[in-house]
């Protein structure tokens, strides 16, 4: 372990590393914060490199559901590792693999892997428009798909009007191909179809989002993207990188009964080592190199190590059912009394909760859509989130992003949890 404090480390890390992190969200720019640099991890907690301890409810952004350093997927890593970590040739692991997710998912006949969320929503779409000929695609506001140009792109000057770049360095001629509309908004996808329908490869769109905090889909919302779409002849992409496995044993559309045409995967499936893929059904997949002329590749595309990881992963948390309900129960208790300490301090909050994922919006209204969520007091998260650091309690750095449960976190991990918010909130 390093004898080096955050702050030092920091200091080190912004002479080599552009804004001294790998991955924007981690330098705490949101909540006005220097980073905690991690040393170690175990179960439900974080430990940083000055040895304090957190209970940690990041959990790497989902892919922890087990916890971390979890015995058995750490022992498979180690025997991965004992036989070499990469051949770049293909193995029995990723076969192994694509036939969990596949007789997990339902509308997934075939299944590539890739090594980021990223790569996997960027070639799901490249996918669509190589199979459909078409070149617009439809997004939904505040919906993250990772960094590929074609969606970092932001809503036009009308609403579902041509995209606009997201972020300097994407041509506006990929950025007019990307209609971006609201979530939640049924009339406003349907106007988005009207005008472009004819021009649309896909629609992708996270079926629970979880990248402007979570929000669910309303009542008959996702239904209707999965009627049209299909009317239209548009690929329908479930981007799952956070759902899948997360609140079932496989996707959203499980539990909803929809079938998209193509699902993107990461995260879980990695058990916390580099993964993401997409799948979906066969005639649209085969399309891919080197069975079409779709082309697509990666060098560690199914990394054995990462494969161990996930198969392990995957593996335990079919063999026990109950492991969902058991999620699910601990992280309603946990939101419910979280409601309660905040009334009665009058502290206005909307959470927003599904399964073991969850927001603490520090809003007095509904949150359905990013414009709703975006009307958050995102100061005042910022306060509550650097007092529950300094209480022991590590949470999403960003009002915008999702908090998770796993399932280490124990029934005293939820009491000192509010004990925390309790004290926290006395100080707000
Ligand atoms: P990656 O390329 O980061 O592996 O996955 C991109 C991605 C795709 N789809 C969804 C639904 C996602 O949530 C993500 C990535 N999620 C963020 C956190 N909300 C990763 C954290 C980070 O950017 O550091």
């Amino acid at each position: 372990m390093t004898d080096k404090s955050s702050q030092s480390l920091f200091e080190e890390a912004l002479r080599y590393i552009p804004g001294g992190v790998n991955s924007p969200v981690r330098a705490f720019k949101a909540v006005q914060s220097d980073p905690v640099f991690i040393a170690r991890a175990a179960g439900s907690r974080i430990y940083d490199v000055e040895g304090r301890e957190y209970i940690d409810y990041v959990c790497s952004w989902g892919p922890m559901i087990l916890g971390h350093r979890h015995s058995e997927v750490t022992a498979a890593v180690q025997e991965a590792a004992e036989k070499g970590t990469s051949y770049g040739a293909p193995t029995a692991l990723e076969v192994e693999m694509a036939k969990l997710i596949v007789d997990a998912f339902p509308s997934v006949e075939l299944v590539r892997m890739v090594s980021s969320g990223t790569e996997a929503a960027m070639s799901a779409i490249r996918l669509a428009r190589g199979y459909t000929g078409r070149e617009k695609i439809i997004k939904f506001e505040g919906c993250y798909h990772g960094h590929a140009d074609s969606l970092l792109v932001k809503a036009g000057s009308g609403v579902a009007t041509l995209g606009i770049p997201g972020s300097p360095g994407i041509p506006h001629q990929l950025a007019a191909l990307t209609i971006t509309v609201p979530y939640n908004d049924t009339d406003t996808f349907i106007k988005a179809i009207d005008m472009h329908g004819p021009d649309l490869a896909c629609v992708i769109i996270e079926p629970v989002a979880g990248n402007m905090g979570v929000i669910l889909p309303r009542h008959g919302f996702l239904e209707t993207i999965r009627d049209i779409t299909r009317r239209y002849g548009i690929l329908l992409i479930f981007d799952e990188v956070i759902t899948g496995f997360r609140l079932t044993y496989g996707g959203f559309q499980n539990l909803v009964g929809i079938n998209p045409d193509l699902t993107c995967l990461g995260k879980i499936i990695g058990g916390g080592l580099p993964v993401g893929a997409f799948g979906g059904k066969g005639e649209i997949m085969e399309k891919l190199a080197p069975s079409g002329p779709v082309y697509q590749a990666g060098t560690l595309s199914g990394n054995p190590m990462a494969m161990a990881a996930g198969i392990t992963t995957l593996n335990i948390l079919r063999r026990n059912e109950g492991n969902y309900d058991i999620l699910n129960t601990k992280t309603s208790l946990l939101c419910n009394e979280l409601q309660k300490l905040f009334d009665h301090t009058q502290i206005p909050v909307c959470i927003n909760r599904t399964g073991s994922m969850f927001t603490v919006f520090f809003s007095g209204h509904e949150v359905y859509d990013f414009a709703g969520a975006a009307k958050s007091d995102t100061e005042l998260y910022a306060r509550y989130f650097r007092n529950m650091l300094a209480n022991g309690v590590s949470l999403a750095p960003s009002q915008f992003e999702a908090s998770f449960l796993s399932l280490a976190h124990t029934d005293e991990d939820i009491e000192k949890t509010l004990d925390a918010c309790a004290r926290s909130l006395k100080t707000l």
